[in-house]
């Protein structure tokens, strides 16, 4: 624990000194468990079960990386941070990684010294109206009042649109996605504007969701993604390669049902040094050959992860739309392994 504090000390000032910031990988070995930052509850992303089990797409994406390193799904602590908490929560160390609705933008990059490892979720900002407001286009909302939760790319964009359109609107500021449903059913705003999928999630959640109606308009690009602190390349690898290994997975036909058989050998390359009969790549990351093979057993490659917790056969509903495989028209493409 002390060890922990005074490390995340330690990268904070690493960071303002512009000094890489290494050594997260050892600190999540020692402790024997990954600090994962996820959102403070929205269904189907990231939120606790009623037997306080966290569940979901971003959840799985922090036990699949807990696999690979520890051996162990499980072995995670889920620390729920806000739009606003979120950026302190790994830059002082308390999160090893976040995944969490994130959207890589440029100055989360470049100036806040976060690296994205990539896309898990490509998404873009929507609306959401109740049905009886009797809107069907964001470009009718002249003088609303909107729900909006701080700290996001969703307040930036939203001044955007509703300037370049020249209409104005009443911000009612909010800090978790469970205050905006409350205030948003209460009435206290006539629209709330997240990422499209968050709008989705939240929805499914209403007593009535068919009383609601997502307008049109996506306002913006959102590619959601897993990040980690600027400055540690080895960590941010491991992260960045779970990631692919699950995308892989879907492209490759390896499966939950089929990974054991599989990870025997097959007479396709990929697949082998993937999951480890075949190369060294494990060996590369400082695991193990079985880490991806581990990885992708805890929820399943990227198409099952999707399907189990947000899919068309969830309340959530969501297609894979932008977020199906290069090879279906979609633009999840994994660079190789090799
Ligand atoms: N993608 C945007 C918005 C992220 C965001 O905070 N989304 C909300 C609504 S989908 C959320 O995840 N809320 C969960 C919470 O309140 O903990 C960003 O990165 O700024």
């Amino acid at each position: 624990m002390k060890k922990s504090v005074f490390l995340g000390a330690l990268t904070v000032a690493g960071m303002a000194a512009g000094v890489a910031a290494a050594g997260t990988m050892d600190d999540v070995k020692a402790r024997g468990k990954l600090n994962c930052g996820v959102t403070t509850g929205l269904v189907g992303f990231a939120a606790p079960d009623s037997n306080g089990e966290w569940k979901g797409f971003d959840v799985a994406l922090c036990r699949a990386v807990a696999a690979a390193v520890l051996g162990d799904g499980n072995a995670v602590e889920f620390v729920p941070t806000t739009g606003k908490t979120r950026f302190t929560a790994l830059a002082s160390g308390e999160d090893d990684m976040l995944a969490r609705n994130t959207t890589w933008t440029f100055s989360r990059d470049v100036d806040l010294k976060f690296e994205f490892v990539g896309v898990n979720y490509y998404d873009g900002q929507g609306f959401m109206v109740p049905k009886s407001l009797g809107v069907s286009s964001a470009k009718e909302l002249d003088g609303a009042t909107v729900c909006i939760q701080t700290g996001t790319t969703t307040e930036l964009n939203l001044a955007d649109f509703f300037r370049a359109n020249n209409i104005s609107y009443e911000p009612v500021p909010i800090e978790t996605n469970a205050e905006a449903q409350q205030q948003y059913l209460a009435g206290a705003c006539d629209v709330y504007t997240t990422d499209a999928s968050g709008l989705a999630a939240t929805r499914a959640t209403f007593e009535n969701p068919g009383d609601h109606v997502l307008l049109p308009e996506i306002i913006s690009k959102e590619p959601l993604g897993p990040l980690v602190r600027h400055g540690d390349h080895e960590w941010g690898d491991v992260v960045r390669w779970t990631l692919n290994a699950l995308v892989s997975a879907e492209e490759m036909g390896i499966t939950s049902a089929n990974i054991d058989e599989m990870s025997a050998g097959t007479n396709n390359p990929e697949i082998n040094r993937i999951l480890g009969s075949e190369g060294t790549l494990g060996e590369m990351l400082g695991l193990d050959a079985e880490w991806a093979k581990r990885a992708i057993k805890v929820g399943g490659n990227y198409g099952e992860v999707f399907a189990q917790n947000i899919g068309e056969s969830t309340p959530i509903g969501l297609a894979r739309g932008l977020n199906a495989q290069w090879t279906d028209g979609g633009l999840l493409y994994s660079p190789p392994f090799r």
